[in-house]
């Protein structure tokens, strides 16, 4: 009798004690501080725990899927230390992490996803595998540690729905002025994919270096690559090279667009080969960061055969829809000149089927609704290209350039267009920007980094972080969603992070940084 009361009593504490080990943590998903803001979360004040046991499904069927939960495994294991395994089923289980692509949703478009967290499971879906990589970079910013002394890690229950308000979210990078080998533009990749960036603009040539290896006209990298601002010793990316940042950029849903700047912001290419400019006066090798002084002469046969061989070599390596002809500050290229040019460039870019993209300048030669124009300077422009039909991506260099200074103070950077602290990179909305240039006419947004005064990564990090996070936003969230005075407290949440990351960003004093 005693006995078995003493066994009643003993499984009873045991029980209880099982209970009380696996009952879900409670948190607030709401209180996730999350960047870019989704359109819709509902928090339900509980968790999901991950653990050594857990695991990534995945439904059968898809490469990309299968990528996406690998890329989501070496993440969480980067925030937890703790390895996911991944396994493909043909269904949703009822324990662990699911990613699945089912076009029920039409709402959520080609990038948009459904996160639902429970206690058992955690279910990602959305129409399309870029759709479920955007939810991805969702769940690598909701994991956190339970508390600060506990070693447990959670992510907070409910629901997420969540889409871009533009479908071209980019960053460029100037690999001309300053060269960049290839880790350095994988790491870029990375950072700008987590805040759910999906193109990177790569400007591949200028008067100071051609960067990328053209085999029909092979002196373009070996001289035109050989130096660049500063006389340090350049670079440049073999085709095979550029292939592989395609393919790493694609496998996180980014798109390359390459630019090739024509028809002024060509020295380079003419110290290469002289008759590129008609060879009126020889172009000697140029180390310094004046723009506007160079042209081809666009009334030769040899240049079109040039740019023919160029974009042909350059769209065979492209996989995404897109080539930047450049067409910005060709200051002594005359109007109509300049216009015939851009004319039959486009014609180009078209027959090797890309879409054209331009600095705005572009306006001025005959574009249409296949076209894009990229406002950086002039507002007449881009409503010019608008006029025509094009579609215009925005890059204002008053609020997007990542190379403008923070303040009067900042060790590298430029000022000519404006000094740009972190809330005038958030406060602007690019449907309200310019009279007569309205959501439907925008294909999205775009951050540049010139990079005359930028040399190493830290320096790109400190004038990249924290700006290309508020486009980011920009970029994605719905206007209404969009408050600075909010907006920098979630920010503030999001310093540990970039340290986590190794990103050196600058520590605005607007900003209530965490530590
Ligand atoms: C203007 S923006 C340029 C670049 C410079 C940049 C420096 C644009 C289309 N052209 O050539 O690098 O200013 O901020």
């Amino acid at each position: 009798m005693k006995k078995n009361v003493l066994l009643v009593l003993i499984t009873g504490v045991m029980m209880q004690f099982s209970v009380s080990c696996t009952k879900p943590i409670p948190a607030d998903l709401s209180k996730v501080s999350l960047i870019p803001i989704p359109v819709t979360v509902k928090a339900t004040g509980s968790s999901f725990q991950i653990s050594e046991a857990t695991t990534i499904y995945v439904q059968e069927g898809s490469d990309e899927l299968q990528q996406t939960a690998s890329l989501l495994a070496e993440q969480i294991s980067t925030i937890t230390s703790i390895k996911l395994k991944t396994e493909v089923v043909p269904q949703s289980p009822a324990k662990g992490i699911y990613l699945s692509v089912d076009a029920a949703n039409k709402q959520l478009g080609e990038e948009g996803y459904e996160l639902n967290i429970t206690d058992d499971l955690v279910t990602l879906k959305a129409n399309q595998a870029a759709g479920v990589f955007m939810g991805t970079q969702t769940i690598a910013q909701i994991i956190e540690k339970a508390g600060d002394t506990q070693k447990t890690w959670i992510m907070a229950s409910g629901n997420i729905i969540d889409y871009p308000e533009y479908g071209y979210r980019g960053a460029m990078l100037d690999v001309s002025r300053h060269f960049f080998g290839v880790d350095v533009v994988k790491r870029f990749i990375d950072q700008m994919a987590a805040y759910k960036i999906n193109a990177l603009h790569l400007h591949l040539t200028d008067d100071q270096g051609w960067r990328i290896e053209i085999k029909s006209w092979p002196k373009l990298t070996t001289i035109g690559g050989s130096t660049e601002v500063g006389g340090g010793e350049g670079g440049f990316y073999t085709q095979e090279q550029y292939k592989e940042i395609v393919q790493y950029a694609k496998a996180r849903f980014v798109t390359i667009v390459p630019e090739i700047d024509m028809p002024g912001h060509t020295n380079a290419a003419s110290v290469a080969y002289p008759e590129l400019n008609g060879a009126k006066k020889k172009a000697e090798i140029y180390t310094g960061t004046k723009v506007g002084f160079s042209t081809f002469d666009t009334r030769q046969e040899v240049t079109y055969q040039f740019v023919e061989d160029v974009i042909r070599e350059l769209a065979e390596i492209t996989e995404g829809p897109y080539i930047h002809i450049g067409g910005d500050e060709s200051h002594v290229t005359k109007e109509d000149d300049y216009v015939y040019f851009i004319n039959r460039t486009r014609d180009i870019v078209k027959k090797y089927n890309k879409v054209m993209i331009g600095w705005d300048e572009i306006a001025h030669a005959d574009i249409d609704s296949k076209d894009i124009v990229q406002y950086w300077a002039k507002g007449e422009n881009a409503l010019l290209g608008v006029e025509k039909g094009a579609k215009v991506l925005m890059s204002p260099a008053k609020r997007t350039y990542l190379d403008m200074k923070y303040d009067s103070t900042t060790h590298i950077g430029l000022a000519w267009a404006a000094l740009i602290e972190v809330d005038a990179a958030y406060t602007w909305d690019p449907a309200k920007l310019e009279k007569g240039i309205a959501k439907e006419n925008i294909l999205g947004v775009e951050s540049p980094l010139w990079t005359e005064t930028v040399t190493t990564v830290d320096d790109i990090d400190y004038l990249v972080f924290p700006r290309i996070i508020c486009h980011a936003e920009i970029g994605w969230s719905p206007a209404s969603h969009r408050n600075w005075e909010e907006y920098k407290l979630r920010l503030a949440k999001h310093g540990p992070r970039l340290k986590a990351m190794g990103v050196n960003f600058y520590e605005s004093a607007l900003v209530p940084w965490e530590k």
